[in-house]
């Protein structure tokens, strides 16, 4: 059974060919009333349509690429035999390759134009037709370059008679179905070198109003592929003005339902989940997703480590803005960003001393594992002068809150050593404390009691700070 049944599609032709070959059967006002009843309850429609062939998800790709676009025919109410599209698509995205385009079998090219992106495309199918029925009918296959990024769709011009988008039925006296009898149905989404827009708000202190550069370590995860790896990963110098960046980030084709961002000089790592069709994502890491400073060594923890590597720098000048080219175990402990080192940048470690990273995405990826983890100081906590308590070291993979002179030095850290202020062999809280009381290398303080030099860890508990 045909798909709107043959009596509608007969009426029709009927009530055409009468009116156009003269009256056999039907005379005067007979012949008007089949005239009305056929040409407004049984007119001839269809639908042209042209397909990416993943809709309705947005079909995505980079340059240089093809594309390739199905040009359709579908719910037509009568077989058809001839198609004119008039299509429009977006230059500076996609450029038609006529030699590229394929006409399906059984159809004759009459012509395909491109004028400036408005194309003509018309076929005739000899001796036969499609339909009538649902469909669809591939008519022809449009072959695209792609030449610029963003997003786009393939649609049709507006009809302008007699230049205009029409089928035209396979009969003796074939019916042009147009305008409003013809549904005329554009591509899908195109998206073309996807980004990520990413907002990026520097955290934990008083930033700098900049306008300053940080280089931001971005890692697009799809917990659906991988939980133990991200997809993608990528560092971008982004510019902040007090402490807010954004930036378009260039990214594979895909949809990450979770992203990690840090600042490997300034910042703990930050996990947010993006927002958005595949393309063109939104991930927002401010607000309470902020990336908190303090952290100097890119490793988990805001610790006594941070502070030691802070006092290495206190009161000197450094770079303001840090891009891509400088990572650790370079540092710069001009967290706020306003080209000095001092109180300000000590804010940051001291508002957040042992603050944690965020956990990894996708969580199995947690403390312990993940590409991330790599990347740490090094630092092997366990392997610690072992008059470290467990208690002191937190758990095996806790923040660092007090080691000894000895230990830095083993981990070429003895520039940090100089953060001993009381010199009783430990960088602790005590330290901290008298950092925060005003006390600097070489103006040594009265030795606590109980200390002693030569690395003997002093009495009592260490503590946070
Ligand atoms: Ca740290
Ligand atoms: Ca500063
Ligand atoms: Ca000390």
């Amino acid at each position: 059974m045909p798909f709107f049944g043959s009596g509608r599609a007969f009426c029709c032709r009927f009530a055409a060919r009468r009116g156009a070959g003269g009256d056999r059967f039907l005379t005067g006002a007979a012949l008007n009333v089949a005239f009305l009843i056929c040409s407004t309850a049984f007119a001839a429609t269809g639908t042209i349509q042209l397909r990416t062939g993943v809709e309705p998800a947005a079909l995505c790709t980079n340059t240089p690429n093809t594309i390739s676009i199905a040009l359709q025919v579908a719910d037509l109410s009568d077989a058809i035999n001839t198609v004119q599209a008039r299509i429009s698509y977006d230059t500076s995205k996609l450029s038609l390759s006529i030699g590229g385009t394929v006409d399906s079998a059984g159809w004759s090219r009459v012509a395909l134009l491109d004028s400036g992106g408005n194309v003509t495309y018309s076929l005739v199918r000899l001796g036969g037709s499609v339909g009538p029925g649902a469909g669809p009918f591939t008519v022809g296959t449009l072959l695209f370059n792609t030449v610029g990024g963003g997003t786009t769709s393939i649609g049709f011009q507006a009809d302008a008679p007699p230049l205009e988008t029409k089928l035209t039925t396979a009969d003796l006296s074939p019916v042009v179905i147009s305008g409003a009898n013809l549904t005329k149905t554009p591509s899908g989404s195109i998206v073309i070198n996807p980004t990520v827009t990413v907002n990026i708000e520097l955290g934990g202190g008083v930033m700098a109003a900049g306008p300053i550069t940080r280089c931001i370590t971005l890692n697009f995860w799809d917990c659906g592929v991988s939980i133990s790896a991200p997809v993608y990963s990528t560092s971008v110098a982004m510019s902040f003005a007090s402490g807010l960046g954004t930036a378009a980030v260039s990214v594979p084709c895909g949809t990450y339902t979770c992203i990690t961002a840090r600042d490997r000089l300034h910042t703990l790592r930050r996990t947010a989940t993006p927002t958005g069709a595949v393309g063109n994502q939104v991930v927002n890491f401010t607000g309470a997703f902020s990336l908190t400073g303090g952290n100097l060594n890119d490793d988990k923890w805001i610790d006594i480590l941070d502070f030691g590597i802070y006092t290495t720098q206190d009161l000197t000048s450094q770079a303001a803005s840090t891009n891509c080219s400088v990572n650790p175990p370079t540092r710069n402990c001009d967290i706020s960003g306003d080209g000095i080192v001092n109180s300000t940048d000590f804010g940051f470690i001291a508002n957040h001393f042992l603050a944690m990273r965020d956990l990894n995405c996708c969580g199995a990826a947690n403390l312990f594992g993940g590409d991330e983890e790599k990347l740490d100081s090094g630092l092997n906590q366990a392997a610690l002068t072992p008059a470290l308590s467990l208690g002191e070291r937190g758990n095996s993979d806790g923040p660092v809150q007090a080691i000894s002179v000895a230990d830095l030095r083993r981990l070429g850290m003895s520039d940090v050593a100089r953060a001993d202020l009381n010199s009783d062999g430990w960088l602790d809280a005590v330290d901290v404390s008298l950092w925060m009381q005003g006390v600097r290398p070489g103006t040594r303080p009265v030795r606590p009691i109980g200390s002693a030099l030569g690395g003997v860890r002093p009495a009592g508990p260490a503590s946070g700070g």
